[in-house]
């Protein structure tokens, strides 16, 4: 049991905005509660490299496969940053991930939707790795050292990866009829999923309280989701795209732009498993686990007999 003295004295350096580090007491919630995010995080960076995968191959031109190629392989890093920090926190990475390709952890809603043009995945790159960097510069300030300083590095990768998908969205938009349409259909079908990713609104937040409590959340899934609209609505205006909600409206009163209902059922489906990729993501996962089992037991062997030697040695 967590003694009060020692619940108190951490929630003091908390409040003192003080790092927590991975040899530091912490209350076993505290540990339990940065596991489940931190790894859900890290399986959405790696389940989020299929839907830009998927067009590697069909990328219009050299450029932009490399492009392409080096986002997709920066995602791949992320996970590894993020399973990493968890790692710290004495979880084992076999575990974590088979928890998720086998068992019920969660990963980000978003990637649970089809890329059904190139004009998605400028759309990824804006929107969805747009939301990523609001969420995660939050983050970078989290109360949890590890994890703060993973996502410091992720979010200057993001950045590059924002600026890509805007810049391939404004050309698209500003092309011919045919990729115009493309442009404003893929904003239409991603928009109200990318609002979804920061979460259940705060009232249906089970988490929320005690994450900002502790400082590894220091802004709520609605605020977060508000920052994300403001800035959104701005950039779809300079690249003459039209954002699909009616009732986006800025008021003079809070200085924030309204907008429409989400569709909170959607978002529900989506991450009990019944979205519009739900399986076929995790049998791809599956599949590439399987497959890989060998290059861990080579690694893993190869470790042993590398410390044998060196026990040895010395
Ligand atoms: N999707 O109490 P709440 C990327 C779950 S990848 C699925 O508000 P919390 C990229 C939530 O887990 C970056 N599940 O939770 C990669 C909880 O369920 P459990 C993705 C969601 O933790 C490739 C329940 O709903 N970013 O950028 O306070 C290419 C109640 O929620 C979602 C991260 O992973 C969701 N959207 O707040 C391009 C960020 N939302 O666990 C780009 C790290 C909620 O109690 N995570 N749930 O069973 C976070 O910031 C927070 O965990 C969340 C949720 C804001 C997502």
């Amino acid at each position: 049991m967590d003694t009060r003295e020692k619940l108190d004295a951490f929630q003091k350096r908390i409040d003192n905005d003080e790092k927590i580090e991975p040899k530091d007491w912490m209350p076993d919630r505290y540990r339990k509660q940065l596991i489940r995010m931190m790894s859900q995080h890290a399986h959405s960076e790696i389940v989020g490299m299929l839907p830009e995968g998927n067009w590697i191959t069909r990328a219009p031109s050299l450029e932009r496969k490399l492009v392409l190629l080096a986002k997709v392989q920066d995602e791949a890093g992320h996970g590894l940053y993020l399973y990493s920090s968890t790692e710290t926190l004495g979880a084992r990475r076999q575990e974590l991930v088979e928890d998720y390709i086998y068992g019920t952890a969660k990963y980000s809603s978003i990637f649970n939707y089809p890329t059904l043009t190139y004009a998605d995945i400028c759309v990824i790159g804006w929107l969805v790795d747009g939301a990523a960097i609001v969420n995660q510069t939050m983050l970078a300030k989290s109360s949890y050292g590890p994890y703060a300083r993973a996502n410091i590095r992720i979010c200057r990768e993001e950045s590059f990866h924002k600026k890509q998908g805007y810049e391939m969205l404004a050309k698209m938009a500003a092309g011919t009829p045919e990729q115009r349409r493309m442009a404003q259909d893929a904003v239409n079908r991603w928009w109200w999923p990318t609002l979804m990713m920061f979460g259940p609104p705060d009232d249906e937040s089970p988490n929320s309280a005690e994450l900002i409590r502790w400082k590894v959340k220091t802004k709520t899934n609605d605020e977060l989701r508000q920052s994300y609209v403001d800035q959104m609505v701005m950039e779809a205006e300079a690249i003459g795209i039209k954002l699909p909600d009616p009732e986006l409206k800025y008021n003079n009163n809070t200085g924030h732009w309204d907008f429409g209902e989400i569709p909170w059922d959607e978002f529900w489906n989506v991450i009990k498993g019944n979205g519009p990729m739900n399986r076929e993501r995790i049998k791809a996962r599956r599949k590439a686990y399987e497959e890989g089992a060998w290059v861990r037991e080579a690694a893993m062997e190869y470790a042993r007999k590398k410390q044998l030697r060196e026990e040895k040695a010395s």
